[in-house]
């Protein structure tokens, strides 16, 4: 990829420029930083990436917090952290990362980057938009790359994985492709031509994709898309050949919600993915998107992901939040943190589940509340960047 290193500077540019002695939580260095070196008092200049360091609480002698205290949310049950990050306890029990979504409005957000950029927190990063294909293909044959270069340049630079995301959807298609008329021929050229394209950028620097998202209805059947409408179920295999083609070393994931129960959905999940090995497809794993509702997380979790690996996929948790009906409660944000903690151990306890990633770390950028009305705080740290207990949830799974 050749446009990584023209699309730092574009972040750079995205960043404000402090003059004079930068505040607290502002930004004091960094690749590309013309802005103030030095940090108000009681504050110490700290190196949190190649570009980006920041001016956090403390002396120099101190280690630096990896989250503030205080805020909006009830905060009587807000535990002091212990742990050393979160990608860092994933690390050290064995997982490839502990990561999170973002997208690049937020990353005009410059304390949110330092924190999305802390790798002892995030080892790994997912672009929630901008690699989808409304936003890389919005007319056939013409790519554009510019939000995900952004995105996979941070990560590269901050030196987290990427998970690519994703090739083949229903939702945010252009109208060329979801009311297009297609041949079967046509659509398979289209298809090819979209993956192998888009993978195709990306290529070496991505570790997993999801080529495919969302194939199946909450009941098990297809959705009646473009692609199955036109292709049958061979689509998903159009699309896994020419995303192997493109990048061989990335890890070709298919990914949905609702197969995080055993029933009709994860059973369908598990009924193509065994026909797609049987057929000699390029399938390498299965992404469980876990958005979840507070006390609702599913028992059988742990089951579903073992009954992928046993066919020697691996699995992740690639969205993960666990939202609840506004206001947040301390009493809601306690069960949030047994959530939290079950679900990240439903992981822990299966070997080939290499990861878990949050839909967004903090509530402040949550798709939660613009799409369920009343309901929100679904994720581990609150919309001030204040952990929330479910991140001790998510830590002591991890310990
Ligand atoms: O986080 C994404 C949000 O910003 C978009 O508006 C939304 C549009 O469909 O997609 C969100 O991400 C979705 C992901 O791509 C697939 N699984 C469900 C996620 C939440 O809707």
């Amino acid at each position: 990829m050749t446009k990584l290193s023209t699309t730092f500077a574009t972040l750079a540019v995205l960043l404000p420029v402090v003059l004079g002695q930068a505040a607290e939580w502002g930004q004091c260095g960094g690749i590309g930083w013309s802005g103030a070196t030095t940090c108000v008092s009681g504050t110490v200049c700290t190196v949190l990436n190649p570009y980006y360091s920041q001016c956090l609480p403390g002396s120099a002698s101190s280690t630096p917090p990896t989250t503030t205290t205080g805020g909006s949310t009830p905060t009587s049950t807000a535990p002091a952290s212990t742990a050393t990050g979160l990608n860092k306890l994933a690390q050290a029990a064995g997982k490839k990362y502990f990561g999170s979504a973002t997208d690049n409005p937020e990353l005009t957000d410059t304390a949110y980057v330092a924190i999305l950029s802390e790798t002892s927190e995030f080892g790994q990063i997912t672009p929630g938009n901008s690699m989808k294909w409304d936003a890389t293909e919005p007319s056939r044959g013409t790519f554009t790359f510019t939000n995900g270069d952004v995105v996979a340049s941070l990560a590269e630079g901050n030196g987290q994985l990427l998970r690519g995301h994703n090739c083949v959807w229903y939702n945010q298609l252009p109208s060329w492709v979801s009311g297009g008329t297609f041949t079967a021929a046509d659509l398979t050229d289209v298809i090819t031509t979209h993956c192998g394209t888009v993978v195709g950028h990306y290529k070496g620097h991505i570790y997993s994709w999801d080529v495919v998202n969302e194939p199946f209805n909450d009941d098990g059947t297809w959705r009646t898309d473009v692609f199955y409408n036109t292709l049958g179920t061979s689509y998903v295999q159009i699309a896994l050949e020419a995303a192997r083609a493109a990048d061989p070393n990335a890890k070709l994931y298919i990914n949905d919600y609702n197969i995080e129960s055993t029933g009709a959905k994860s059973n369908a999940m598990l009924a193509l993915a065994k026909s797609l090995l049987a057929a000699g497809a390029p399938l390498d794993g299965i992404g469980l998107q876990c958005h979840f509702i507070v006390g609702q997380v599913p028992t059988s979790l742990q089951t579903v992901m073992q009954q992928f690996t046993a066919l020697g996929l691996e699995v992740a948790i690639t969205e993960l939040d666990i939202r609840m009906t506004l206001p947040a409660t301390d009493a809601l944000l306690a069960q949030q943190e047994t959530d939290y903690e079950n679900v990240v151990k439903a992981c822990m306890n299966v070997e080939g589940c290499v990861g878990i990633t949050v839909w967004d770390w903090t509530d402040k950028y949550s798709w939660v509340p613009g799409t369920f009305s009343g309901q929100g705080a679904a994720c581990p740290w609150d919309e001030n960047f204040n952990i929330k207990p479910a991140y001790n949830g998510i830590a002591a799974a991890l310990a």
